[in-house]
């Protein structure tokens, strides 16, 4: 090879070479950010603790560097100029005055903020950490200025695992130290209290909307708040329908619990809407997922019927009391005979399986009276009187002649003698206006087995 070849050669190596470099430039992305050279020295605890006094504006005058991973961001709109990061000790609501901040801050990323000069304050006790502002002489706590933001908060590396922590509504406190608050929590075994309608207002008022999120008799009966902005993505999404895990940051409005969704991607309610019944409860219906009071009683798989009169049970509300109720009083109407008959119940291999609930009645007026009774035979339509049903010795209270007596157990009532058959429970109100009109009250009605 002469030495033009050879410098041909090599050149055309280099150009390959070269090429070849330029190509992997072309498909690589660019390399993950990693984190800053800088060292938190300070917890979001320790942080939030120089903030005691609710209403407060505490302006950082030292050298605090915290560091945190985000939870939450403006992604789905549910959350405005807003980030929650969080460290092993706490979470932390930080206020930037920036459109997109997803783009730039994910979740999973790491930040570090140099907190000299900014401020915490709270919103009804919900910290957050911003600039203080002054308008008319009146201080405030404003996002940190768009301008300002990197002069703050310097982004590190991606996807930081987030693994929300497993709580229950007890473990949250409205403490605004509450190391929960701002961090991503899940609950188990929760679901709408009412899982019909949209997460948020489709108005076009925007307003911002609660939902009661509920969990089960078992394990407490337990509500909080989802709360979502109509700016949402999912505003307009109807509620998932099920039960199951629910993802949030919490946060809280003076002494109530929020819970503010990321993306409906939080709400993994998968699981049936029903609540799983503990071992040997074949019926347990407590009337606390009912609607307004004096409204019409609408439960899933349970029939209302007013088959003589048209006078339907009611929701009943007074006090932390929900139960069923039903009277001829008003009603202009002789002759009434309204049924609330449970859904089918299989007594299928039921060891001594028996019936109970609570019964209170007042205002007591002529002869109007409830009996129970059980069914083998009744088909589910609107006249239970043309079916067989056999009355069961339950105890009923003596209504007092103003006001309501005090809930009395029925006693257990046995359905032995209906084993491996299935049955109806039935409540029968008879009575008229004027010839009998007191008012009778139903809750708590339970079948269990051994
Ligand atoms: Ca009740």
């Amino acid at each position: 090879m002469n030495k033009f070849l050879k410098l041909t050669w090599a050149m055309m190596l280099l150009a390959g070479f070269v090429g070849l470099q330029s190509c992997n430039k072309d498909f690589d992305s660019p390399p993950a950010p990693g984190d800053p050279a800088i060292v938190a020295n300070t917890s979001i605890a320790a942080l939030k603790a120089m903030h005691t006094t609710g209403g407060a504006y505490d302006v950082i005058t030292s050298n605090v560097i915290i560091s945190g991973v985000v939870v939450a961001n403006d992604k789905s709109g549910n959350l405005y100029k807003t980030l929650y990061i969080q460290d092993s000790t706490g979470g932390l609501q930080v206020s930037l005055d920036a459109p997109s901040l997803y783009g730039s801050y994910p979740v999973g990323r790491r930040i570090f903020i140099r907190c000299k000069d900014l401020c915490l304050s709270d919103y009804n006790y919900m910290i957050q950490l911003g600039v203080k502002a002054t308008v008319a002489g009146i201080p405030s706590i404003e996002a940190i200025p768009s301008a300002l933001i990197s002069k703050y908060v310097v982004g590190g590396s991606l996807n930081n695992p987030v693994v929300a922590k497993k709580v229950n509504v007890d473990m949250l406190t409205t403490s605004m130290q509450d190391k929960y608050l701002g961090t991503l929590i899940e609950l188990d075994n929760f679901a709408f209290a009412n899982p019909t309608g949209s997460y948020g207002d489709t108005s076009a008022y925007k307003s911002t909307v609660n939902r009661d999120v509920k969990n089960c008799p078992a394990d407490g009966n337990k509500s909080i708040i989802v709360r979502t902005s109509a700016y949402a993505n999912f505003a307009a999404w109807p509620v998932a329908k099920g039960r199951g895990k629910l993802r949030a940051i919490y946060t809280i409005f003076g002494s109530t619990k929020q819970l503010l969704l990321r993306d409906t991607a939080d709400v993994l309610f998968t699981n049936p809407y029903t609540c799983a019944l503990p071992a040997g409860t074949l019926l347990s219906e407590d009337f606390e997922s009912i609607g307004a009071n004096n409204s019409t009683l609408a439960l899933t798989g349970w029939k209302n019927i007013g088959e003589t009169g048209g006078i339907l049970y009611q929701n009943a509300l007074f006090g932390p009391v929900k139960c069923a109720k039903v009277t001829a009083f008003s009603s202009g109407v002789t002759n009434v005979t309204s049924w609330l008959i449970s859904p089918q119940i299989s007594l299928a291999g039921a060891a001594a399986p028996k019936l109970s609930f609570t019964n209170a009645a007042g205002f007591l007026s002529g002869v109007a009276v409830l009996k129970v009774y059980v069914s083998t035979n009744y088909a589910g339509g609107n006249n239970p009187s043309a079916s067989t049903w056999t009355e069961l010795p339950a105890t009923y209270v003596t209504p007092p002649a103003s006001g309501f007596s005090a809930f009395v157990s029925s006693g257990d009532l046995s359905l032995s003698p209906y084993i491996g058959q299935n049955v109806y429970i039935g409540f029968k109100y008879t009575g008229g206006d004027p010839s009998g009109t007191t008012t009778w009250e139903i809750d708590d009605v339970k079948v269990v087995a051994q």
